[in-house]
């Protein structure tokens, strides 16, 4: 291999030479959507999308700005401003086939957290017509259970109290709107593009919720201008490793300090319902339907979900990754089995969708063996995910007197991980969520109360006062506890 070369602009001619990269002028672009939340996922999904219509010689007025919200997000903006907001996006193949490609269409990166008026400048900016957002699940500031917004968060308390220094979405969404109301400018779009069901309309009622506190006029103007399309997105993008970064110089020659992995399949369905225009991106594969809400939840419910059932049962028993959970026939089936008696019953029909499919590529997608996600990775935000992902599921079978044990011995591996912080041959276990030590307190007290753990409402809602789920929960948490092996205890649940 000829020695390696930094990946940036002006060397894109010799990277040319050793993967795919942008074939159009990227100075010239216009920034036509300003992003919110640049993490690995928007940069394999929408990124990607933006890229292939940029490559048909299309959508010009659609570059990317990226927003970083969060201190963590400087280091992207080190390597950005380095690499010209170049990366490698390295798709994996199950046969072990790798292929990379440098993309272009992120054109510019922001720091709010250290300056938020060149960020509210840039979404006030008559070119800007879309802000889309992956901010996680847990970044649209919802009460789980009731689905109000939280205004005890003290950034929050902070943005009303302060509005020309804004520190989350909102504060931003708000100081940006209100000034292009000012300067007689439409309204852009804000596309939610992460896990909720009805994200557009999550998004809607949390920005409203918020401006209607701050400026009731404005919230008048924003309910009438500003469309929120509801949006499925799916692409499964692990967490980056060193040997990824190796590999792009080693086997391709190309320095690259943040490249993004990811697997071959992609899917967007979007809601069309823009406010001020939107790319072609039917041309690129994206799916334009009246009514997200049927894939939405079929995907929250059988995939999010699915990973969810294997990252903490995995977990326990010390499985690294997603595809060896799947190499583990009892950990297969149990998965099979929560998802065909559990989850698909309360999905009912949809339309066009055969779910026997779905659910046969589902544990194909989760069994490639290049991908490598990690349980840490599925696992980490627990609480922001489950109330959605597999909790729903719970009180939707309660309702209707489906099953229930799959995902209730999902619910007592939770606590025993939220407890313990080892898996069950002690090895430590990596535990990353925004309400860790609230998890940790509730579970420790699972020895003078079993039910302890479910009885966080703001997570469970009323399932600590529902018989048949205590009963289940009861006994499963216990097993646990007395050590019995996760595997046995899914092996006597199949
Ligand atoms: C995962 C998702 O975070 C999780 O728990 O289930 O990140 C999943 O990989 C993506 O939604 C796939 O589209």
């Amino acid at each position: 291999m000829k020695t390696s070369i930094q990946l940036q602009q002006q060397n894109l001619e010799e990277v040319g030479r050793r993967m795919p990269v942008p074939n159009y002028n990227r100075s010239a672009d216009k920034i036509g959507i300003v992003h919110i939340g640049v993490g690995g996922f928007h940069r394999a999904h929408q990124a990607y999308y933006l890229h292939q219509l940029r490559q048909l010689g299309e959508a010009s007025d659609w570059g990317i700005c990226g927003i970083g919200l969060r201190e963590a997000d400087a280091k992207l903006h080190d390597i950005f401003n380095k690499q010209d907001h170049l990366y490698t996006l390295m798709v994996k193949h199950p046969d072990g086939k790798i292929e990379p490609e440098v993309i272009g269409s992120i054109v510019n990166f922001k720091m709010g957290v250290t300056d938020s008026e060149p960020v509210i400048a840039r979404m006030a900016n008559a070119d800007t017509r879309i802000v889309s957002l992956t901010i996680t699940e847990g970044g649209y500031n919802f009460n789980p259970i009731t689905g109000e917004f939280n205004f005890d968060n003290p950034d929050i308390q902070h943005e009303l109290r302060h509005p020309n220094d804004p520190i989350t979405v909102y504060g931003f969404l708000t100081a940006a709107l209100k000034r292009r109301r000012d300067n007689g400018l439409p309204a852009f779009t804000i596309l939610s593009c992460d896990n909720i069901e009805h994200n557009g309309d999550m998004a809607r009622k949390m920005l409203l919720a918020f401006t209607e506190v701050q400026d009731m006029r404005l919230a008048e103007w924003i309910a009438q201008e500003v469309r929120f399309p509801n949006s499925m997105v799916d692409r499964i993008t692990p967490v980056t490793t060193k040997a990824d970064i190796e590999t792009l110089t080693q086997k391709y020659g190309v320095q690259d300090a943040w490249p993004v992995t990811c697997e071959p399949f992609i899917q967007w369905v979007i809601e069309d319902k823009f406010s001020n225009g939107r790319p072609d991106f039917e041309n690129v594969g994206v799916q334009f339907v009246p009514d997200v809400g049927p894939y939405e939840k079929m995907k929250l419910r059988l995939l999010n979900a699915g990973h969810s059932v294997l990252g903490l049962l995995g977990a326990l028993h010390g499985h690294p990754t997603i595809n060896a959970c799947i190499e583990d026939e009892v950990f297969k089936n149990y998965l099979r089995a929560f998802l065909d008696k559990e989850a698909t019953p309360i999905l009912g029909n949809i339309e066009g969708i055969d779910l026997t499919d779905y659910k046969d590529s589902l544990l194909e997608r989760f069994a490639n063996p290049n991908i490598k996600d990690s349980v840490s990775r599925i696992c980490a935000e627990s609480s922001a995910k489950l109330p959605k992902f597999l909790i729903a599921t719970i009180h939707e079978n309660l309702a209707i007197g489906g099953s229930i044990k799959f995902a209730t011995l999902v619910i007592a591996a939770w606590c025993y991980y939220s407890d313990k912080q080892v898996d069950q041959d002690r090895q430590p276990l990596e535990i990353i969520d925004a309400m860790h030590n609230d998890l940790h307190d509730a579970a420790k007290e699972t020895v003078n109360d079993p039910l302890a753990f479910v009885k966080q409402e703001s997570l469970f809602g009323g399932l600590a006062t529902n018989e048949r789920f205590t009963t289940s929960y009861t006994w499963l948490v216990q097993e646990l506890y007395q050590g019995t092996n996760i595997k046995m205890l899914m092996l006597g649940l199949l």
